[in-house]
């Protein structure tokens, strides 16, 4: 069996989660999810990034010490990820023993190597982006960009990482490892940026101006930097699991270069281990062109739409909507117009036309297909088409477009239910009809659960559902599910579910 090891970012666990948090664990999971099914042994890490000068702020704002404040915000993210059907194999928290044993024997390697050294640091500081800035990061008319908030002159000693020392090293990396980063353009951005000489990087903060970190193991007046601390999660989650190194981090945009694309490769291999195989980079979700996160204060609350449509309806719109790696603008609207057409008028109706019809001509037993003639075979060269692509596609986090096809294999199966007319066979008693409305019902079941095999990974619980309502248990091997058969000859049907109703008021504009 292959392993196949996924890990998501960590959270920065100081306010409380948003769509872009929630998007990428779902995007992680179906990933995941499409690894398992294709009978891959996965291991799935996700968790929460505790330390550093944001969280350290925003718990004193509230008057409490900063274990408990994580202890609370990371239970909440715990528990939307929970909700969401997240199928993490692990949840690992940066203030755990386990990880901090794991940073401070890295420190101590890479300190006795010779990488770490300390020197006089002076220059900017921003707290806001917990980053050091130079000149250069000035804006032409001299004042500080945005992002960085409050930047303040400093004047103090710190230890640094040889990071300039394997620039060639990443440089030549990149070069020979094509595949390293997806989408591909992004690997370029990176060779691009690495054109300029890189620092070294500091990796401490004095403890007096920030006591919220790792301590580093050799000296105590100083703690680790967040990103350094952070960025070996993905090892220490695994350290004594044997799945070094990771199949794919996957990440938003915003953390590839430098963290991800620079320190993190360069801090693997100066402590002698291979970096991941790859990096998979999302694009933002945007509301009205701007960046939605917790400091702009324009962040859209997921659980929102969640109460309102189900889990399914929004892990379906999150997936369906997104081309992975590019950027998309979230609207409610555009949530409604999918969910309506997509999920209610085309899944959700063809399912319960089946059972319906099923109950009603067929006492509720899914008859065989007796007949094959051009409409039957119309349908099953669509999907035959679809399902050559399904896996093609996922293998190349192209799930939008695989759950675009499959609606339209739907669209087409409601097509044939419309030309076949089984309400019309159903009242005429000639054996020849009475054999039409048997295969009829009998397609247009299969074709509803070879829809919902399609889906799987992305609306577990709403196929599993499905399935019940065909009195169907599915084998094990997905791939085997995606044939065209008879698996659901004699099965017991319910007569109707309720899968993605209609909303009883049109949805409130998601929460600012
Ligand atoms: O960066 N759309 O944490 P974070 C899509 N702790 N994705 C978004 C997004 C949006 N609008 N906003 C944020 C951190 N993200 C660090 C990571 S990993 C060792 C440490 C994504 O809470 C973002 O790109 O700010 C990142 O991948 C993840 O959410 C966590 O962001």
């Amino acid at each position: 069996m292959k392993s196949f090891y996924i890990t998501t970012a960590i959270d920065y666990v100081n306010g409380s989660p948003h769509l872009g948090h929630a998007y990428e664990k779902v995007l992680t999971d179906v990933i995941a999810r499409f690894r398992r099914q294709m009978g891959d042994q996965v291991h799935f890490l996700t968790g929460a990034d505790e330390h550093g000068q944001k969280v350290q702020a925003s718990a004193r704002k509230q008057g409490i010490e900063p274990q408990a404040y994580v202890d609370a915000t990371a239970a909440e993210f715990r528990a939307l990820y929970d909700r969401l059907n997240i199928s993490y194999d692990d949840f690992i928290r940066t203030t755990e023993p386990r990880h901090k044993k794991v940073v401070c024997d890295v420190l101590q390697k890479l300190f006795d190597q010779g990488e770490i050294y300390q020197a006089e640091y002076r220059g900017f500081y921003s707290t806001r982006q917990e980053q050091f800035l130079q000149e250069k990061d000035r804006l032409p008319d001299g004042t500080w960009p945005e992002i960085f908030g409050e930047v303040t002159a400093i004047v103090e000693q710190n230890y640094f990482f040889r990071l300039k020392k394997y620039q060639d090293w990443l440089i030549d990396y990149l070069k020979t490892h094509e595949d390293f980063i997806f989408p591909k353009y992004r690997q370029k951005q990176v060779i691009e940026f690495l054109k300029e000489p890189l620092n070294d990087l500091c990796i401490s903060r004095p403890r007096e101006r920030l006591e919220w970190g790792i301590a580093l193991p050799f000296d105590s007046n100083y703690v680790t930097y967040v990103w350094f601390d952070a960025l070996l999660n993905y090892y220490s989650g695994v350290v004594d699991k044997g799945f070094w190194p990771a199949d794919f981090n996957v990440i938003g945009k915003d953390i590839l270069v430098p963290p991800h694309a620079v320190y993190w490769p360069i801090m693997l291999h100066a402590f002698g281990l291979p970096p991941p195989k790859a990096l998979l980079v999302h694009g933002f979700w945007m509301q009205s062109g701007a960046k939605m996160s917790k400091s702009t204060g324009a962040a859209v609350n997921p659980l929102d739409l969640i109460d309102q449509f189900g889990v399914d309806a929004f892990r379906y719109f999150l997936i369906r909507e997104m081309n992975v790696g590019q950027d998309s603008e979230f609207t409610v609207e555009q949530f409604m117009v999918r969910y309506n057409s997509e999920l209610a008028n085309n899944l959700g109706n063809l399912v319960n036309r089946a059972l319906n019809m099923t109950t009603k001509f067929a006492g509720g037993v899914l008859p065989a297909a007796e007949v094959i003639e051009e409409l039957e075979l119309e349908l099953l060269a669509v999907w035959t088409k679809t399902r050559d692509e399904l896996v093609p596609l996922g293998e190349t986090f192209q799930f939008h477009t695989a759950l675009e096809r499959t609606m339209t294999f739907l669209t087409a199966t409601n097509s044939y239910i419309d030309k076949r007319a089984p309400w019309k066979l159903g009242k005429s008693t000639e054996p020849k009809d009475q054999a039409l409305l048997r295969t009829t019902l009998a397609t247009i079941a299969e074709a509803s659960r070879l829809a919902v095999t399609a889906m799987l990974h992305v609306t577990p619980a709403s196929t599993q559902k499905i399935y019940e309502a065909f009195g169907y248990t599915p084998g094990t091997e997905w791939q085997a599910e995606l044939e065209w058969g008879t698996k659901l000859n004699g099965a017991k049907v319910s007569p109707a579910l309720v899968l993605f109703p209609r909303p009883e008021k049109p949805a409130a504009p998601a929460k600012a």
